[in-house]
């Protein structure tokens, strides 16, 4: 049975929304008309966010009060997680990798990024957050510009699949996952730690359908194993606007 938090909704589901290419351009707003459809689905159905970056990235993106405009809000897979607005339990990486171990870890990053031949390199190689670590060989205060021609350049040249198959190799005791998410990096979180773990959060409401979109959902994207997980019915989608017009075919059709 669903629990009352959701009497008042017509569905007795839960439609959940990667961010980055699903709600909004690549870290960039989403547009009015997104916002607009959400609210109009939430009174429908309950509605929850699942970004792979940390929490600060997805309000600058979502909306500053995105945390209570969505029933669920979860950053950093869900190891940041709010219901309602508010914060539910979290774990933290750095307490399951340990200190020395994390030390030994990202001196080796640094040391491999330092190494790296690439046209450009800016700041914030490692960006050290909650549930995971994200790592960046030309550093995440790039300008989108510079977004777009590292990810292009990676495309051909295949650095960060070499750097992961590496750190897979020098670190295959320590139990983690390498996702290679977004434009410019990838994250490094403990095995389960994708995704799914948002579903831990949501699976006692007994929603009957739960709904993922994701943009990424293909074997390897950040967004593969919450699509294919069989709790959820996945939605994969080209860009937000092509979320915008499942969701209205879905949801507003009469
Ligand atoms: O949401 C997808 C990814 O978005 C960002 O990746 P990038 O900066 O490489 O485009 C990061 O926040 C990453 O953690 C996240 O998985």
């Amino acid at each position: 049975m669903v629990s009352d938090a959701f009497a008042d909704r017509k569905f007795k589901k839960l439609v959940l929304f990667d961010v980055d290419g699903t709600l909004s351009l690549a870290r960039q707003s989403a547009s009015p008309e997104m916002i607009a459809l959400l609210r109009d689905l939430r009174k429908l159905s309950a509605i929850g966010f699942v970004g792979g970056s940390d929490m600060v990235k997805i309000l600058e993106q979502l909306g500053s009060n995105a945390t209570e405009e969505f029933d669920y809000a979860f950053a950093e897979n869900g190891l940041t997680a709010y219901k309602f607005g508010k914060p539910l339990e979290s774990q933290s990486f750095i307490k399951f990798v340990g200190e020395e171990r994390y030390k030994k870890l990202v001196s080796f990053i640094l040391h491999y990024i330092a190494d790296m031949d690439i046209p450009i390199k800016r700041g914030t190689f490692v960006e050290f957050r909650n549930g995971m670590i994200n790592v960046s060989p030309i550093g995440r205060n790039a300008t989108i510009a510079e977004r777009l021609d590292f990810q292009a350049y990676d495309k051909e040249h295949g650095l960060r699949e070499k750097f992961v198959k590496i750190l897979q190799e020098k670190f295959a005791d320590y139990g983690l996952t390498y996702s290679i998410g977004g434009q410019i990096s990838f994250d490094v979180f403990p095995h389960g730690w994708d995704k799914t773990y948002a579903l831990n959060h949501v699976q006692d409401e007994g929603f009957e359908e739960i709904h993922f979109f994701g943009d990424k959902t293909y074997k390897g994207g950040n967004d593969y194993e919450i699509f294919s997980d069989p709790r959820t019915i996945g939605h994969t989608v080209s860009s937000p606007a092509d979320t915008q017009r499942i969701l209205k075919e879905m949801f507003f059709q009469s």
